[in-house]
């Protein structure tokens, strides 16, 4: 193809490709060429292929300068990456002959690229969403960039202990030298805390003194799918602004003057893991002030290079808000025109307003910030000052639309006066964006109709919008799944459909053909049999790769439901013990598995997940059932492990609450890789359905309308679990009966389901029951059917690329257009 024709390392051959590595192994890692492990195959590897990526950056880079087209940045706090290796060899076009050249040198590639930790700077599906758009913002040859934080330590690690229990393990990913990023050891930023903040006339103000920390850039290149464009992620590091504090140690006080430098190298030490769950540390807000400060200020040094007049500002920078976790750019923005480039408030309001947009990934109230005042004031007085001023004029603004509705200026106040004053970050955020999105259609109607109704009202509804989340199927497909994408690529006779997934229609001409059929479903199994083998490797179990798989990886969290799954395989367990010998040979054998972290403060998610270790341990050792149900949580679930798990499910389970669930994005990964979707009427299942037809998926539960009205009714007029679900009661009971450990371990779990009931298990379970049975039967009576639905649901899932959502966000929000390289 003509695009490679001027990437570098594209026209090596394998020699020379060969040649490259040895040399880093001689002369960047110093060591002999015939004592390395995989561990030094995969540095030294990495080390060849990072040159081609800088080469490309490199060119990306400078275009974008000449070219100065209006550019997007997507800031984000968490990038969940993974590994890069496979992905960059890949994009570059280049797998086949450094495969070949890593051979020749006595290694196995899939070894090598196996040696690589994954780089896990994030929590869940908002960090791998952002690592899913600067894919395909670079694939589409968008100029897109991602500001983040350059953590120590990532997403722990998670440990099962004996008991069941989770236990959690530092991941100091970065102890083995990181060959994906380039320091910039010369971008540096000065970012200031806590000091005072005096006000001059005209809302101006100066901020001095406090204590100033340095950033540091640190730049990664991401490089798009057959194309040199090569985009950036730049993650800032903290450090101490003037190392020791010179006095003190001259002073011979060695403590303190070490003091000042392990406060401000702590601010990047570790990404906070919660998902979906507010915690109000003071840390996480410096993390936040100190990425939003140093982000700004190397977007507006960038932009001032132009030459441009600063009223021009908006016309070459677009900011995306990745949740509302980056609000505070909009008072850092503000304070930086008026207060040092001496724009006029209400200009640089306009300014403001026209940058930012804020997408939301959740309607949960626990998921929403509010920063105390008090906290605030001590940080970022200035600032604090800004939101004040903001606010003042904010809700004049609202008194004149809604003239007597105190009600309503108190819910759309930046501040909220109840309990401890708190400054609401996604009111700031909504206040300060010019478009505001969901991400998917149910959710963004929730958005509209719910959290922000007052603003809809307020603004009008053209600021409301919906982008669906998208996930890229060079990562989801064709790197984590080759066989089926080999398969794919062979019948539809070139690979084009990796860059236009719509083009995955293509496979329904041979929807009943026997011959597909048979390779379909050959790299199904091929699959599954990877997975048992990893199975067996590490948990030294034996699953049978003829058993359908079930397969439910997600964070552990009440709303998701994952307590509603493990309840169900008690009841299939109880079902399967109570029949005879000939019954249990009728079952459909069923592997199914779990992974996913709590949040290390979440007791619930905590106690649900030893509850799964335990069940697992009581079913996989009943020889009643043996071969029939295996039950298996799958420790310290990542991205690696997600691939390797998603491309070999039969049955992908998304079980959430109606309307909880703002999108889901395992859920596109499944069905893409041709796994069927069991799930409820919630988040992007719903859109899954619409693309691959209601047949081919597994609905069942109450729909979203339904949920405010049953809880109402669970907390005043409450029906018993037995009369609601005879199934369920029993189940409850059995578990309280001590079979799976004390009764008293599980009692606040089983209270949750029996009194209250917030998530709804006992409303939905007979109907998630029936949902279970339905696949037990597709799956059983007909296997060409199932197969059927396997190719149609790839086939359908165009719509989620994530190419498609980068470039709706592009055209629709940020207005910014391609530029080739
Ligand atoms: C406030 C802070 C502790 C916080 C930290 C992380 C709040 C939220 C989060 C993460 C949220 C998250 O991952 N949300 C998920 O975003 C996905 C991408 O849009 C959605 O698919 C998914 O439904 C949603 O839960």
């Amino acid at each position: 193809a003509t695009w490679k024709a001027g990437l570098r390392g594209v026209d090596s051959d394998v020699p020379e490709i060969t040649k490259n590595i040895v040399h880093h192994v001689q002369t960047t890692l110093a060591r002999q060429a015939y004592n390395i492990d995989d561990m030094g195959a995969y540095q030294a590897t990495a080390l060849a292929v990072r040159e081609d990526l800088i080469v490309n950056w490199n060119e990306t880079q400078l275009t974008y300068t000449k070219k100065s087209p209006k550019r997007a940045y997507y800031l984000s706090l968490e990038f969940l990456m993974g590994r890069t290796l496979d992905n960059a060899l890949l994009n570059l076009g280049m797998k086949d002959k450094f495969s070949e050249g890593v051979n020749k040198l006595g290694f196995n590639m899939e070894d090598v690229l196996h040696s690589e930790r994954d780089a896990a700077l994030g929590n869940g599906g908002l960090g791998r969403l952002a690592a899913c758009y600067v894919d395909s913002s670079a694939t589409c040859e968008l100029p897109v960039w991602g500001y983040g934080l350059r953590y120590q330590y990532g997403m722990f690690q998670q440990l099962i202990a004996p008991d069941g229990s989770q236990l959690e393990a530092p991941d100091p990913w970065l102890d083995n030298s990181n060959p994906w990023e380039i320091p910039r050891l010369d971008v540096t930023v000065d970012v200031r805390f806590g000091g005072h903040a005096e006000k001059l006339e005209g809302n101006r103000g100066i901020w001095s003194g406090g204590q100033e920390v340095l950033a540091i850039a640190y730049d990664c290149p991401i490089p798009g799918s057959d194309t040199k464009s090569t985009n950036n992620i730049r993650f800032w590091s903290a450090r101490p602004r003037r190392g020791f504090d010179l006095q003190s140690f001259n002073a011979g006080n060695y403590e303190r003057a070490v003091e000042t430098s392990n406060s401000a190298a702590n601010i990047t030490n570790v990404l906070y893991p919660n998902d979906n769950h507010y915690a109000g540390k003071t840390l996480r807000l410096q993390q936040q002030y100190f990425w939003c400060a140093a982000s700004l200020s190397d977007i507006m040094r960038r932009f001032k290079n132009t030459g441009k007049d600063i009223s021009e500002f908006p016309n070459l920078v677009a900011i995306q808000l990745n949740d509302t976790h980056p609000t505070l750019a909009i008072p850092e923005l503000m304070r930086i025109l008026v207060d040092e480039e001496d724009v006029e408030w209400n200009a640089a309001w306009d300014i403001v307003t026209r940058t930012f947009s804020y997408t939301n990934h959740t309607v949960l109230p626990e998921a929403l910030e509010k920063w105390p005042v008090q906290i605030f004031e001590q940080l970022l007085p200035r600032h604090l000052q800004i939101i004040y001023d903001l606010n003042w004029t904010f809700l004049q603004a609202v008194a004149k639309k809604f003239p007597n509705d105190v009600a309503k200026m108190e819910r759309m106040s930046l501040i909220e006066e109840a309990n401890g004053r708190q400054i609401r970050m996604a009111n700031l955020a909504v206040l300060g964006s010019f478009k505001v999105n969901g991400v998917a259609e149910l959710h963004s109607e929730l958005v509209r109709t719910t959290i922000l109704k007052d603003f809809v009202d307020f603004y009008g509804i053209s600021k409301f919008a919906n982008v669906t989340n998208g996930i890229t199927p060079r990562r989801w497909l064709d790197q984590c799944n080759p066989s089926l994408s080999a398969l794919i690529t062979e019948t539809l006779g070139s690979r084009a459909w990796l860059k236009d997934l719509y083009l995955l229609k293509g496979l329904l001409k041979y929807e009943d053909d026997v011959a597909f059929h048979k390779k379909w479903a050959a790299s199904k199994a091929n699959n599954k049999q990877r997975l048992a083998a990893y199975i067996k490797s590490t948990l030294g179990v034996t699953v049978d790769p003829r058993a359908m798989f079930v397969i439910q990886v997600k964070r552990i969290h009440e709303y998701k439901r994952q307590s509603l799954n493990i309840l169900g395989v008690i009841h299939r367990y109880l079902t399967i013990k109570a029949m005879t010998p000939e019954e249990r040979a009728k079952v459909n054998p069923r592997v199914v598995l779990f992974a996913g972290k709590a949040a290390p403060g979440y007791w619930m998610a905590k106690l649900i997940i030893r509850l799964i270790v335990n069940v697992g341990k009581v079913i996989n050792s009943d020889p009643d059932v043996k071969g029939v149900l295996t039950v298996l949580f799958l420790p310290d679930y990542s991205v690696s492990l997600a691939e390797l798990l998603i491309p070999a499910s039969d049955i992908s389970e998304h079980i959430s609450t109606a309307g909880t669930e703002a999108s889901g994005t395992s859920n596109m990964k499944f069905c893409l890789n041709g796994g069927l979707l069991l799930g409820t009427v919630d988040g992007a299942n719903i859109e899954i359905a619409e693309e691959v037809g209601e047949d081919n998926v597994f609905f069942f539960g109450h729909l979203t309308p339904a949920v405010e009205e049953l809880r109402y009714n669970h907390r005043y007029n409450p029906i018993p679990v037995q009369e609601k679900s005879p199934a369920l009661a029993a189940v409850l009971d059995n578990v309280m009966s001590g079979c799976y450990g004390e009764a008293s371990i599980w009692e606040p779990f089983i209270n949750t389901v029996r009194q209250g009931d917030y998530y709804l298990i006992s409303d939905d379970f007979d109907s998630y029951l029936n949902a279970q049975a339905m696949v037990d039967e597709a799956y059983t009576k007909d296997p060409k059917e199932w197969i059927k639905k396997s190719i149609n649901t790839t086939a359908r899932m165009g719509k989620f690329s994530s190419d498609r959502a980068i470039m709706t966000y592009a055209e629709e929000i940020w207005n910014i257009e391609p530029v080739k390289i």
